[in-house]
């Protein structure tokens, strides 16, 4: 950063002091992760300077040879690392790539059914609130109350009577496999589009740690930053009957010049992702999270479904009499980042929640592994019963710093 250093202090400033928060705490936001150096050597590059509407050999630019060669590439790895027919990578983020499959699979007020925002859905998967609430029909469903998890006998039987036009699968805060032949099976029963957006699970789909959904999808949406640890952006792999659906849907339905830089930035993000190493990050993410689990459930957590298959955990803090918000805070002043979250059935606003969702794709890229997991259970356990008391605060903060500088990150860009 040493051009901005120079030309901007002010930004320079703001941007060291995140570079150094991200360097002490620790990060368990579950769609949080630290991309390598090569990923923001391709954000960071001149492809940012180009304009290149359409697809590869289709340009409605000139000089576009090279950025031909980049999207192509991207598109190549996308397909050949999830197994997929098609791949789009032009999806400027998540939301975009949620709205370029609806926009391929429906016309606007048909219907889709997706899982409850607070049960782990998504903002574009329904909310009232959203594009997607607000221009088609959603069929919420929910999970089980007792068990909290997926009820798929219970899934079929709402799509055999509401007959959705679109059924999606894959969450935010559902620490669980999915079954995604078991979607298959529903979808075709009730004649329904079977979209999955694996945003979350993406990392671990790459590297084998959770079972892949194409096989069984139409659509598969996906982020690119979170467990799979490339740039921000998102993808959209499908079917060969969705393929040209989706091309149009993307551009000329949704946007317009493609961010060059950041879809070779994906391509750098597949590439890494198809390394044997790499499989052995994505299980090092579950055993962790397992590790986590175990450790919370030791020191008297309730985990929603009672623990986790996956990259994330999300804790129902009601016997702690705690609420989402207040352990956010008080856990961000020692240092550790997580996010208030709802949990299934929750009596709590979503601004206020009863509950915290954490993951360990981040710490598990730092180099941490169940020893550290353990210890940061502690530091939660600690943090949560003393959350007024802020000389405890402060000293766990400075544990928690000693442990961060155990695992250097970035260490290549100096101070
Ligand atoms: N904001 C993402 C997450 O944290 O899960 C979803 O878009």
């Amino acid at each position: 950063m040493s051009y901005i250093s120079s030309l901007d202090p002010q930004l320079y400033a703001s941007m060291s002091a995140e570079l150094l928060r991200q360097r002490t705490g620790l990060e368990m936001i579950p769609s949080e992760n630290f991309c390598s150096l090569a990923v923001m050597e391709a954000q960071g590059s001149v492809l940012t300077n180009k304009y290149s509407e359409g697809y590869p050999g289709k340009r409605y630019y000139g000089g576009n040879e090279f950025i031909d060669q980049v999207e192509t590439l991207a598109i190549e790895r996308a397909k050949k690392l999830f197994g997929s027919f098609a791949a789009n990578v032009q999806p400027h983020a998540g939301s975009q790539a949620n709205m370029a499959a609806y926009f391929a699979a429906l016309e606007p007020g048909q219907s889709i059914m997706g899982l409850n925002l607070s049960h782990g859905g998504h903002l574009t998967h329904g909310s009232p609130v959203n594009f997607s609430g607000k221009w088609y029909k959603i069929i919420p469903y929910n999970v089980d109350k007792e068990t909290q998890l997926l009820d798929y006998d219970a899934i079929k039987k709402l799509a055999m009577e509401q007959k959705p036009n679109l059924i999606l699968t894959g969450y935010t805060a559902y620490p669980r496999t999915i079954n995604f032949g078991a979607f298959r099976e529903i979808a075709d029963a009730c004649g329904a589009v079977l979209m999955t957006d694996m945003a979350h699970i993406a990392g671990l789909i790459a590297g084998g740690a959770h079972p892949n959904p194409i096989p069984f999808s139409d659509i598969v949406t996906s982020t690119t930053h979170k467990t799979l640890r490339g740039p921000r952006g998102a993808i959209v792999l499908s079917t060969e009957a969705f393929a040209q659906k989706i091309d149009k849907a993307v551009f000329p339905g949704l946007q317009g010049g493609p961010f060059d830089h950041a879809i070779a930035a994906k391509a750098v993000c597949f590439h890494e992702a198809m390394q044997p190493e790499f499989s052995t990050y994505a299980h090092a993410i579950v055993e962790n999270a397992k590790a986590l689990a175990e450790a919370l459930l030791s020191q008297g957590f309730d985990l929603v479904s009672g623990g986790t298959d996956n990259h994330l955990l999300l804790v129902d803090l009601t016997k702690k009499g705690i609420t989402g918000k207040e352990a956010q805070l008080a856990l961000d002043e020692a240092g550790i980042t997580v996010n208030k979250n709802t949990i299934p059935y929750d009596t709590q606003s979503p601004f206020i929640t009863s509950g915290i969702r954490i993951g360990t794709p981040a710490l598990t890229t730092r180099g941490m592994g169940k020893g550290e997991m353990k210890e940061i259970a502690g530091f939660m356990a600690k943090v949560i019963a003393g959350k007024e008391d802020d000389t405890l605060k402060a000293k766990i903060r400075n544990e928690v710093r000693e442990l961060a500088s155990k695992f250097p990150l970035y260490p290549e860009l100096g101070e």
